[in-house]
């Protein structure tokens, strides 16, 4: 290349390189994978968004987050097991399926745990939620952040749900955990575990009469159009994990680790904002699709949440003794210091 050329060459990229932000500099090119099982219209989209945004305004957009979509690339627990195994960099997943990796995960099944959002952001972002994090770096998982999956609602294609006795007999699906299998079976239902990217399938076709979800997670997944009843329960609170691999993240600089925790938070105040927005939406979209709504009486719920007692006493050992005395006395705290919840 003649002299002439190679320095207007030169001189141009040094230009560009001057151009990005020395900060910037610091960044290698790279783009993270994030698996997510629900569709991207959920506000799991709203808080990759929030993510990928923040992740690509600290690295002069050297850090790019690509979110796949209804379980694109493996359910829960099979995009988790792609973490350990460091082929893929992160998942937003319900803690629910990983109860198998990380037994004490289990505290978070146990029916009618938290009374309201409050408790649950209080329990996850402070000290009970760092100790959980602790436990999965051990597993090989770094927990970045807690978002919202939410409060769980039944749905099914037979009755209404007015009491615990109302599910003798349906067929309803549940999450591929020992816990909400024992608590379904416990109120007479005919409990089947699944992967979520088989139940509306599996509703479409009758192989199962329901099964539970958040608001959100049924208006996205649309399966107003394979179920006729949606009972408000509320009968237990499913965190997400965002969860990158532990094997990954050590071969990431202090820099790029630091960003995708800030960002990772910021994404996570995005989701919670958008699903809780999102709840009543869902539900008045839900009853104009059709669906015929009810809402356990207040009586009712109480029976229910002293029904499923039993299966407290019956995962205590497995999920650790500890674990579940410690959750008790935050719970205990929290609500003597907010009497209303
Ligand atoms: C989505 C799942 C799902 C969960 C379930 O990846 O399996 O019912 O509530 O939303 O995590």
């Amino acid at each position: 290349m003649k002299l002439k050329s190679w320095l207007l060459a030169a001189t141009a990229a040094i230009g560009l390189a001057a151009a990005v932000p020395v900060a910037a500099q610091q960044f290698e090119s790279r783009t993270i994978r994030v698996s997510n099982g629900v569709n991207e219209d959920h506000p799991v989209g709203a808080g990759v968004r929030a993510m990928a945004q923040c992740a690509a305004q600290r690295t002069g957009n050297r850090m790019r987050v690509q979110g796949f979509w209804g379980g694109a690339l493996g359910g829960d627990l099979q995009a988790t097991q792609a973490l350990r195994a460091g082929t893929q960099e992160m998942v937003v997943t319900s803690s629910s399926p990983l109860v198998g990796i990380l037994p004490a995960l289990g505290v978070f099944d146990l029916p009618f745990l938290f009374a309201n959002e409050a408790e649950a952001d209080a329990i996850l972002d402070g000290e009970f939620g760092r100790d959980m994090t602790q436990r999965l770096e051990g597993v090989g998982l770094v927990n970045l952040a807690y978002w919202e999956n939410g409060f769980r609602n039944a749905t099914n294609s037979r009755r209404a749900i007015t009491k615990w006795e109302d599910f003798q007999g349906v067929r309803m699906r549940v999450m591929q955990n020992n816990i909400f299998l024992d608590t379904f079976r416990n109120m007479g239902s005919n409990a089947i575990p699944m992967a979520f990217g088989e139940v509306f399938t599996a509703l479409e076709t009758r192989a199962i009469d329901g099964q539970e979800n958040p608001l959100v997670t049924i208006e996205t997944s649309r399966m107003n159009e394979v179920q006729r009843y949606l009972s408000i329960t509320r009968h237990a609170y499913t965190p997400f994990l965002v969860l990158y691999s532990k094997t990954l993240w050590d071969r990431l600089s202090p820099a790029e680790q630091e960003v995708l925790r800030t960002c990772t938070i910021e994404g996570r105040d995005a989701q919670r904002r958008a699903n809780r927005e999102g709840n009543d939406r869902s539900l008045q979209t839900l009853r104009r699709a059709g669906m015929q709504v009810n809402e356990l009486s207040a009586p009712e719920a109480t029976r229910m949440r002293e029904h499923a007692r039993t299966v407290w006493d019956r995962h205590a050992e497995q999920i650790g003794r500890d674990v579940v005395a410690r959750m008790g006395t935050e719970l205990d705290r929290l609500r003597a210091a907010r009497p209303g919840g």
